[in-house]
């Protein structure tokens, strides 16, 4: 066969199919094979008119039909498999060919990948790529990592496929090793807490002010013309819109046991590995915990009794409840999104990457399914302070937060009084008031740290790095005690 393909993609399911037009309608010619041939037969017939499109059936003839230096692209199930087609590639491969890895891998295999293969001389990107089926099709998010070697030989075919966000790709390097992954894996950890946060939202709408689907449907449209204005915000309105054969909305008849492939658990094991405390994300993954725990919820109901009936309130109430909401939904996001980027600016200290805060934010501005005009602000505030510490310092995000301070309450004390369970809402507020406090009660938790584990603590009134032991209980059982530098 003659070495036509610009690139070769394995892996024919939802992702790599779509991917594969895509690659195709800009333009470039695309070598696809499939562990079933089924699969790959079908995908050729169903295209009869694609002159792009070369089918193969074996490693070694895709391998065969492709341009030096060769590209491979794996679009299969994360995990052994990825390490199992890398391994059949191998053989066939040469120095500076590159294997690209763009499903949901963890970013630890992709920095041992990137690795192991540039041990072989073969470069390595692993590639987060976010937007579904659809993104896949018309244009994902793609946020590349792995060796920075192989990205000017990949870079023409993602920015072509790439979504657009004020005519810029939603596509540019990451950083070294896992980088690539690592921020995908941030950003499904953020459609968790985004997604969460929508949910709780029409909880209380829904509950709290006993709102028909219709009219929560109404409000979330509305909501989707400001500075809520994203994907999430709008489906959920389409959504809520939806009906069923007998003319009720959908959304009633779903089951309501969130189900969950992972990604927001990494986040969550990794902040808590980094110490980073990202606590909406982590309150969204548990919260899909919690739904799923439908028959013991059943029983506890039936023990401890129903809820309190909707707050029938006053037209201009309600308005101002609905505010409430909406600003509480707001300020809970930018919290969300503020911890995403601690973790983020930690993972890069830890790992060594570089990376570009600003430019991971217009990544994210469009094809992917946090897309929304407020990734612009965000884009903003890094470009303005390129070493912005953190994003709540920034000027627009903290007249945002200030201007939603009284509403944020409100709302969080309407769903205590409710009682209407909103996690992700309750927590954000709970780390604001946390983040912007100078003095925490955490000297209680090093005295009693020091008290029954002689770990010792550090004083107001000393340089940090000095650490003190008190004997905290003398003869007699009486708590007095002596103080010692250690
Ligand atoms: P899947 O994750 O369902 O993977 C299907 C592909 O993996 C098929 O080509 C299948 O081959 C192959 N495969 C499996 Br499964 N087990 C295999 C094995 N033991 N040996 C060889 N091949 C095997 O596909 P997808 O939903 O298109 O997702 C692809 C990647 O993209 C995943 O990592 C996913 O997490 C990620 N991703 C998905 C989405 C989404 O919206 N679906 C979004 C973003 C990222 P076969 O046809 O022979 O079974």
């Amino acid at each position: 066969m003659t070495q036509q393909a610009d690139i070769g993609l394995i892996g024919l399911a939802v992702m790599g199919q779509n991917l594969v037009l895509n690659m195709t309608d800009h333009g470039f010619k695309v070598a696809v094979y499939n562990r079933s041939p089924q699969k790959t037969e079908d995908f050729l017939a169903a295209e009869p008119e694609n002159t792009h499109l070369i089918g193969t059936y074996s490693i070694e003839e895709l391998v065969n039909s492709l341009k030096a230096p060769r590209k491979v692209m794996l679009m299969v199930k994360a995990g052994e498999v990825v390490d199992l087609f890398i391994d059949q590639l191998l053989p066939y491969l040469s120095e500076g060919d590159i294997i690209i890895d763009g499903g949901n891998s963890l970013y630890t295999d992709s920095e041992r990948r990137t690795k192991t293969l540039q041990e072989k001389g073969i470069q390595f990107i692993g590639t987060g790529v976010s937007g579904g089926e659809e993104g896949a099709r018309f244009g994902p998010s793609i946020m590349p990592g792995g060796n920075s070697a192989a990205w000017e030989a990949v870079k023409p075919i993602f920015q072509a496929i790439s979504a657009k966000a004020d005519n810029a790709p939603c596509c540019d390097w990451v950083g070294d090793g896992g980088a690539g992954h690592y921020v995908k894996m941030v950003h499904n950890g953020i459609e968790y807490g985004d997604m969460q946060l929508i949910a709780e939202s029409y909880h209380l709408m829904r509950y709290g002010l006993g709102m028909s689907a219709k009219k929560c449907q109404k409000v979330f449209s509305k909501w989707n013309k400001g500075v809520l204005d994203s994907y999430l915000i709008e489906i959920t309105a389409e959504i809520l819109k939806f009906t069923d054969k007998d003319g009720e909305p959908l959304v009633d008849k779903i089951l309501d046991a969130a189900g969950q492939k992972g990604t927001g658990k990494w986040t969550g094991i990794s902040s808590l590995e980094l110490g980073i405390p990202v606590t909406l994300i982590t309150e969204s993954v548990y919260s899909r915990c919690l739904s799923a725990l439908k028959d013991e919820r059943v029983k506890a109901q039936a023990h401890f009794g129903k809820p309190p009936k909707p707050l029938k309130l006053e037209k201009d109430d309600r308005k101002a409840m609905l505010k409430a909401i909406h600003d509480a939904l707001y300020a809970s996001k930018i919290i969300s999104y503020a911890q995403g980027y601690m973790l983020m600016r930690e993972a890069a200290k830890e790992f060594g990457w570089q990376l570009n805060y600003g430019g991971i934010a217009l990544m994210w501005r469009g094809g992917c399914i946090i897309r929304s005009t407020f990734l612009g602000e965000i884009k903003n505030a890094y470009e303005k302070n390129p070493d912005l510490s953190n994003l709540l310092l920034a000027d627009f995000f903290t007249k945002a937060l200030e201007d939603s301070d009284e509403n944020w309450r409100k709302a969080v004390t309407f769903a205590i009084s409710q009682k209407i369970p909103v996690p992700a809402l309750s927590s954000a507020l709970a780390f604001f008031d946390g983040y912007k406090t100078a003095n925490l009660p955490a000297n209680i938790l090093q005295a009693q740290r020091d008290y029954f584990g002689a770990h010792t603590y550090e004083r107001v009134d000393a340089p940090r790095g000095e650490f003190f032991h008190t004997d905290w209980i003398q003869s007699g059982g009486r708590v007095s005690s002596t103080t010692y530098e250690v």
